[in-house]
């Protein structure tokens, strides 16, 4: 008998470039995980069950073995740190960059930048390198909002299509990263259930490769 696997996906925009990919990996869920209420769901492989959870909580329960395997997007691997997990491959779904945006024709002050952010880990490092000194002002959502209402002079976020800044007067300034979403192991998991483990991760890396 195979090791039971559990993977953890994220709800969401991630979850939408992950099921072609599972599909053509031939594991397949009996209900419609974007239509269904339920968090945890079986699969047509005894072996294989699903959790589905919010993306910035995928790393964390990979990270103590609650999911095997999980699906999450590097910009949320790289604020959680990575702990007790391997980032084993680009899944090449749901693209962005992260990018500083602003005014176009707003000069910047000239003293400490406040930069708005959900990243503040990415951010922090970024302008760290560059030996600049920006005040970091966390949030969770909408920093489009913050320069307009003078919270920050610039935000750091994710763009696909620059259509949510341009619909708020913003523009993309500096590149600061690609980022994907990853396939991530549990350290402790590929030891124990290294077979199953395996089994699970070549049918995604040659999806990967199909697709
Ligand atoms: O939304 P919620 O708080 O419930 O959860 P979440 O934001 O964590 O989930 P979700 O479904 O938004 O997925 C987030 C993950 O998808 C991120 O961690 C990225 O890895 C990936 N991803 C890819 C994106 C985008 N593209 C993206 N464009 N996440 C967010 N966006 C947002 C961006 O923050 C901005 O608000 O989309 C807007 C910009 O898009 P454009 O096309 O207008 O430029
Ligand atoms: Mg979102």
């Amino acid at each position: 008998m195979s090791d039971l696997i559990t993977i953890a996906l994220a709800k969401g925009r991630i979850l939408k470039d992950t099921l072609p990919l599972l599909n053509q990996a031939g594991i397949e869920p009996y209900d419609d995980l974007e239509k269904s209420r339920k968090l945890i769901f079986k699969t047509n492989h005894e072996n294989i069950n699903l959790v589905l959870i919010r993306s910035a909580d995928v790393p964390t329960y990979v990270q103590y073995g609650a999911a095997d395997i999980g699906v999450a997007g590097k910009d949320v691997l790289l604020e959680h740190g990575g702990e007790g997990l391997y980032e084993w491959v680009d899944l090449k779904i749901a693209p962005c960059k992260l990018m500083t945006a602003g005014f176009a024709d707003k000069p910047l002050p000239s003293g400490r930048l406040k930069v708005a952010t959900k990243y503040t880990e990415i951010t922090r490092q970024y302008f760290l390198q560059q030996g600049r000194q920006v005040e970091l002002i966390k949030l969770y959502g909408s920093m489009e909002l913050a320069p307009i209402v003078g919270l920050a002079d610039m935000i750091v976020d994710l763009v696909d299509t620059g259509n949510t800044l341009k619909a708020n007067g913003l523009v993309p300034k500096e590149f600061i990263m690609d980022i994907s979403s990853r396939l991530i192991i549990n350290r402790a998991s590929l030891k124990m259930k290294n077979q199953a483990i395996k089994q699970v991760v070549e049918k995604i890396e040659q999806a990967v490769e199909a697709a």
